[in-house]
């Protein structure tokens, strides 16, 4: 199953060395017997299950069963007429029986003719918690037929797209038969997410995203089975998103093709919703919002402090209730992020108007940073969604805070043990770690970090919601921003969807690399413009 010499779509060995390693392959061959004999797990390739992320439960045979590429869907159960599932298992057809139009006869016998999909629930409320669980089959019927099937059972819709992405990574065509094979059948996987909230930033303020490019990468998530996509739209350098109730306000995009409309950004909602992702907004607040001026100047305390926004004008309170408002009817998920970081209030005080009004109101600079931000989540709260700010606000004025808060954490990873202490729920994305604009930071940094770490009591680690990777915007645009998500953001992915003991200790940790360098592979044949893992050349030595 080697996915780098038999793919023409993914070939991350130099040609060079492609053809060095060709022409020594009886070599190879024997070096590999050795390394059998010798009990070695690393290049033992029957050994290792290539599926990103790596289920909770699995365990599977010796068999290799063929694919029809006529595969047929029968869905039943209670949630057996969702058009989400079948939209899916087309999507997944394209992605599994990819070369097989191209490259293979019709009309032979294949092992696997028809999947089944049964859904418990017609619910389709995509939220925080959904249950993402789902288990699948793959395996010859012993019955007089001898004709092989796929099951796939979930209790809802979003744990079948789960179960149809381990399908799909299971699913691999073969050059020399030109069909698509099943290796290591029969399959039996019972899997669900250690953590529901799974989580990428993506930044659209310090460089424009064309809608494709959101869409795309919310297909790559699907493929990691991430669930969150945290929108961060608007920031101090622009602002893209139109706002009916304050048409001015997309005036502070860098121009007028880079900026979505309504419609833009409620179709990229649907867009996620289909693939089982939910859309978290951010509207940053009361820093990182200088481009809101550019529409209305008032909101600036002057021309030379821009932000914070002025505290002090209750017109400054009616714009973020607009916003607010508008976008409530585009973004249906119950957490809405905002913001509440690094926030310097100095030139509140050097503003007269300003520096008048915080002493009229008997404020420092702090006590009006804190009534801002609770003036914002009481506008969020009345609109029916649930607070989520970044740790500042915690570590500022954690008692005030409401108590329905997510704090998200960035600030090295001391925040999330301190605040389930307190109750609030957390989202780990420590810098150091979870940052994916820090290019430095290798894979395995990202793999080993952990949401729980520090927290060993039952109920304050069941607060920890999940975690984030973050892609911020300053260094990448559409040019070059799935490279910088790729292969990382799947380093989390992983942490976040397995459990520990199946995903972190012994066989599982010495093969992660190998496994996530497949995943890789996966993700450049389906089109995604990831990166390598780490110096290919550093794990293949000249022999
Ligand atoms: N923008 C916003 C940013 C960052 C934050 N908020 C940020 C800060 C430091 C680093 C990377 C990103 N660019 N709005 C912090 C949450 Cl290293």
């Amino acid at each position: 199953m080697n996915c780098d010499a038999s793919n023409p779509h993914c070939n991350p060995i130099p040609r060079i060395i492609f053809f060095i390693y060709l022409s020594l392959f009886p070599l190879v061959i024997a070096s590999r017997n050795l390394k059998h004999s010798s009990n070695t797990q690393l290049d033992d390739d029957d050994s290792i299950t290539y599926i990103w992320p790596l289920p909770s439960e699995f365990s599977f045979g010796n068999q290799t069963l063929t694919v029809d590429p006529n595969l047929s869907l029968a869905i039943g159960g209670n949630g057996g007429s969702s058009s989400i599932v079948k939209e899916a298992f087309e999507r997944y057809k394209l992605i599994i029986f990819k070369h097989h139009s191209k490259l293979s006869k019709y009309g032979a016998s294949y092992d696997i003719g028809k999947l089944n999909v049964i859904v418990h629930s017609a619910n389709e409320e995509l939220k925080l918690g959904m249950d993402e669980s789902y288990s699948l089959l793959v395996a010859k019927r012993d019955d007089h037929s001898n004709i092989g099937e796929i099951t796939i059972e979930a209790n809802s819709v979003y744990g079948a797209l789960r179960g149809l992405e381990t399908l799909s990574q299971l699913c691999a065509f073969d050059y020399g038969t030109k069909t698509v094979q099943v290796y290591k059948a029969p399959w039996f996987i019972q899997d669900k997410p250690r953590f529901e909230y799974r989580g990428l930033l993506l930044d659209t303020s310090r460089h424009y995203l064309p809608i494709d490019i959101i869409k795309q990468v919310i297909e790559s998530m699907s493929y990691a089975k991430l669930n969150v996509l945290h929108w961060h739209i608007i920031d101090e350098e622009s602002f893209p998103l139109e706002v009916p109730t304050y048409p001015n306000l997309w005036k502070g995009a860098y121009t007028k093709w880079e900026r979505y409309t309504v419609e833009d950004a409620s179709e990229i909602v649907n867009f996620a919703k289909l693939r089982g992702i939910n859309v978290m907004a951010e509207v940053d607040v009361p820093g990182h919002a200088a481009s809101w001026g550019v529409g209305y100047p008032d909101l600036w305390p002057s021309p030379s402090c821009k932000e914070p926004l002025d505290v002090s004008k209750n017109f400054t309170f009616d714009v973020v209730s607009g916003i607010l408002s508008d976008m409530r009817k585009i973004f249906p998920f119950e957490l809405f992020h905002l913001g509440g970081d690094e926030v310097h209030t100095d030139c509140w005080n050097s503003t007269p108007p300003v520096k008048k009004w915080l002493q009229d109101h008997n404020m420092t600079g702090n006590d009006a940073y804190q009534y801002f931000v609770l003036r914002a989540q009481d506008i969020a709260a009345s609109l029916n969604w649930t607070p989520v700010n970044w740790e500042e606000t915690f570590n500022t004025f954690a008692a005030k805070l409401n108590p329905q808060t997510v704090v998200h954490n960035w600030l090295g990873s001391g925040v999330c043990p301190k605040a389930v202490a307190k109750g609030f729920r957390c989202i780990f994305s420590n810098q150091g770690v979870w940052y994916l604009d820090h290019l430095d930071v290798p894979w395995s940094t990202v793999y080993h970090a952990d949401p729980l770490e520090g927290i060993t009591d039952a109920s304050e680690q069941k607060l920890v919601l999940g975690g984030e990777v973050c892609m911020w915007g300053e260094k990448a645009d559409a040019s070059n921003v799935q490279q910088t998500i790729w292969p990382r953001a799947a380093a989390a992915a992983e942490r976040l969807w397995s459990n520990k003991e199946s995903a972190s200790s012994g066989n599982t940790t010495l093969t992660a690399l190998q496994r996530l360098e497949y995943f890789r592979c996966l993700l450049t044949r389906r089109g995604v413009q990831a990166a390598p893992v780490t110096n290919y050349y550093a794990r293949r030595p000249p022999t």
